[in-house]
């Protein structure tokens, strides 16, 4: 018997999902620990090419098997589907790397158990466990955090976190659609949008023996620029009105300048005529993008409502 699933004399069933990408190493000991928190777990083996999913099912556990390798969202889709499908009550999502405590499950379902957050992030930015996180990783984590807090409605300390608890709402009314990192973003901005409450409770993480799957310069553009692709779609007046209307004062406070200059002295400044014409053009981009993504993202919210 799984020990989370009494609340208040209530069954709760509970599903821990993991996504795992060549993970034969880590895997089996997450399998034999969860097997006493967890009675239901499924494996998202991604197009792994060692182990990872012979393992999985040896240890008990529903594999989802895709054939090819598709990316770390792809596997979170996965599992969204799949625990829609067997109706469980609550979602853990963690990774096979290893770096995620299974003894934390318990304080990430408390606030979904308790009706307070429909959404629990374990977050590495609460108490002193800060401190195992790599700088560099910290600085990325918290940049991506801060553009994606641009969007919400409840400000996060880690947008970025793997290790998550959603309740069956938010199963059934998200399903997710970006393919790699920016996943994590995705899910959150969408959830706000739905007036779903999400909170955050500390974990602890472990960096030892990093086993990132990405290089982390190009795992921190590709989430940086999925998150800004899903903030800019978000609030598109504001992602590029304002830059519109920044290049536009500058822009044709530069093309008088150089009017002036052209009436008074009978002579172009190339350098103020190229600053004038290239912002003022600049300007007028990202207005007509603003105008057309802001009717475009209104149509698909009117058709969405009906
Ligand atoms: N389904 C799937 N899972 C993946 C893929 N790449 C990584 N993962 C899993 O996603 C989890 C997190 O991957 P990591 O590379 O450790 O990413 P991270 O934890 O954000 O980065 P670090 O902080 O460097 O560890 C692990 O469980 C991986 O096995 C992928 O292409 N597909
Ligand atoms: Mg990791």
């Amino acid at each position: 018997m799984n020990i989370c699933s009494f609340y208040k004399g209530i069954y709760l069933k509970i599903t821990v999902g993991i996504p795992a990408f060549n993970e034969e190493k880590n895997i089996a000991s997450i399998l034999v620990k969860l097997k006493k928190i967890a009675d239901n777990v499924i494996v998202c083996n991604d197009g792994s090419t060692d182990a990872t999913g012979t393992i999985a099912e040896e240890l008990g556990a529903t594999v989802i098997n895709h054939t090819k390798n598709q990316g770390y969202g792809a596997g979170i889709r996965s599992i969204f589907l799949k625990a829609k499908e067997v109706q469980t009550d609550v979602l853990i999502t963690l990774d096979s790397d290893g770096q995620h405590d299974v003894n934390d499950i318990e304080k990430l379902i408390e606030p979904i158990e308790n009706g307070k957050c429909d959404l629990v992030i374990g977050s590495r930015f609460l108490e002193e466990n800060v401190k195992n996180v790599p700088n560099y990783r910290k600085i990325g984590i918290n940049v991506i955090t801060k553009v994606t807090n641009a969007t919400l409605k409840n400000k996060l300390t880690d947008s970025q976190s793997g290790f998550r608890a959603y309740n069956k709402k938010i199963i059934s009314e998200i399903t997710p659609s970006e393919l790699g990192m920016g996943v994590s973003t995705e899910i959150l901005i969408k959830a706000s949008n739905k007036e779903f409450i999400i909170g955050e409770v500390p974990i602890t993480v472990s960096y030892e023996g990093n086993t990132s799957t990405h290089n982390p310069v190009s795992h921190g553009t590709s989430v940086l620029f999925s998150t800004l692709k899903f903030t800019s779609i978000e609030h598109p007046l504001k992602f590029y009105g304002i830059p519109a209307a920044i290049f536009l004062i500058i822009g044709i406070t530069f093309v008088v300048w150089s009017i002036q200059i052209f009436s008074e002295g009978g002579r172009l400044v190339t350098n103020i005529t190229l600053i004038g014409a290239s912002m003022t053009i600049l300007g007028v981009i990202l207005s007509i993008a603003a105008i057309l993504l802001y009717s475009l993202v209104s149509v698909v919210r009117e058709n969405n409502s009906k």
